[in-house]
């Protein structure tokens, strides 16, 4: 009899929403540089509330977007729930014209499913709309309009919608999203031209370009998941140096263990979203990356002639006869652009293609790129110091400028190296 009531407790438990306030039954989705929405239990329904409005976009340290989002920011709040919960969700549009909201991925009754014109009427400027349904699936969906998509989506109106499984599933100790955006504003412009296709100049996490993207901060061995989505017009194949990881779900839902496969870059196209899972086995500071080289650059003009190994000596010794002060650039490839951009100045509210300064010099990279941090004994989540390779785990300078080694050590203790020591296992995805 105390066995039948023990086992009806523990199905009910794990039927039951949970009380509002009670700690949630599943680890909380942390979106870097984003929010959670926030709700509140109404008979039974978790009330949430996007306000679809323009907002201003921190890409990074020196650039502001003038973009249009949810509840102030781009990507709108993260929407986070359990499968089996009844959700109401109010939009309020304060935009200069109509919007609507769909939730993509997400299985809703016809009536919910937010197209503008096919489903609902448009959400014309000052009105509010109640979108309400009983979530049957768990995973990674995604909400934005469809009204004016072009325009909408190019101006950042996205957003994760999370669905977590239950009764939960193998539980993960850390869960990152992180929405991909490429955006094109003009130089010292402030707002991204929805018009363009596919030359785009500005490539964001979470609406940052690196170096404004925060780290995803790891303990040694945590088991991780990282959530990506992509509204955009061109697919990301983000890449993850350090480890191998298995990718467990896409807006469809979970992929079966026996259909999963080892991957280091996960391709993420439009209108879809990738989620992968590995244990993070290995200390370091390890890049986290779309592997489309120019997506991982700030401000990148692609109407250029090829300098690459052009010797422009002559040219400029006559273009500046003309232009004083010219510079020639590109001739030895990119890398020196950065120095260069930072002592000439660019336009106002742009960033230098390249920034983001580690303990062995300039890192080189922007756009979408940041980094995943795994330190052992990790108290909180705050950003830690830079990773510190142990003795004999580093590479090395055989040959070359003392003065230009000098620079690029760092002023690290280069005594003790030994080679051959250093210790994979970790890296190893266990399951
Ligand atoms: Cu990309």
């Amino acid at each position: 009899m105390i066995r039948a009531i023990l086992i009806l407790a523990a199905v009910w438990a794990a039927a039951a929403p949970p009380a509002a306030g009670a700690p949630p039954a599943y680890t909380p989705v942390v979106t870097p540089n984003g929010a959670t929405l926030p709700w509140k239990m109404e008979d039974g329904v978790k009330v949430f509330h996007l306000t679809a409005e323009p907002v201003e976009c921190r890409i990074a340290p020196g650039m502001t977007g003038r973009c249009w989002g949810y509840n102030g920011r781009t990507p709108g709040p993260t929407i986070e729930a359990v499968e089996g919960d009844r959700v109401r969700i109010l939009l309020t549009n304060k935009l200069p014209e109509a919007t609507s909201i769909h939730w993509h991925g997400v299985l809703v009754p016809n009536g919910m499913d937010g197209v503008g014109g096919l489903t609902q009427p448009h959400i014309q400027p000052g009105e509010t709309y109640a979108y309400e349904f009983t979530l049957r699936q768990h995973g990674t969906f995604m909400y934005h309009p469809h009204t004016d998509e072009t325009q909408q989506m190019a101006l950042g109106m996205e957003g994760f919608f999370i669905v977590h499984r239950r009764p939960p599933a193998r539980r993960v100790d850390r869960d990152f999203a992180i929405f991909l955006h490429e955006w094109d504003f003009e130089p010292g412009a402030a707002s991204p031209n929805p018009a363009t296709m596919t030359d785009f100049n500005t490539f964001t996490f979470n609406g940052r370009a690196y170096p404004g993207t925060a780290p995803l901060v790891v303990r040694l061995g945590q088991r991780v998941r990282i959530r990506f989505a992509n509204l955009g017009m061109d697919s990301h194949p983000i890449h993850l140096h350090g480890y191998r990881f298995k990718v467990t779900g896409t807006d469809g839902g979970d992929i079966p263990p026996s259909a999963q496969w080892p991957e280091t870059t996960v391709n993420v196209p439009p209108g879809e979203t990738r989620t992968i899972e590995f244990t993070a086995g290995v200390p370091g500071d390890w890049a986290l990356h779309c592997h489309k080289s120019h997506h991982a650059m700030n401000a990148m003009s692609h109407d250029v002639p090829n300098m690459t190994g052009v010797d422009q000596s002559s040219a400029a010794a006559l273009i500046s006869r003309l232009v004083p002060g010219y510079m020639p650039m590109g001739q030895n490839g990119m890398g020196d652009m950065q120095e260069m951009a930072a002592a000439m100045g660019g336009p106002a509210n742009t960033l230098p293609m390249m920034t983001g300064e580690g303990p062995f010099g300039p890192v080189g990279m922007g756009g979408m790129f940041t980094i995943l941090k795994v330190r052992a004994g990790l108290k909180d989540y705050r950003d830690p110091a830079p990773y510190r390779a142990p003795a004999g785990t580093r590479a090395w300078r055989v040959s070359g400028s003392a003065a230009r080694a000098k620079k690029a050590e760092g002023g690290l203790d280069m005594k003790g190296m030994e080679m051959g020591k250093m210790k994979m296992d970790g890296q190893e995805n266990p399951r």
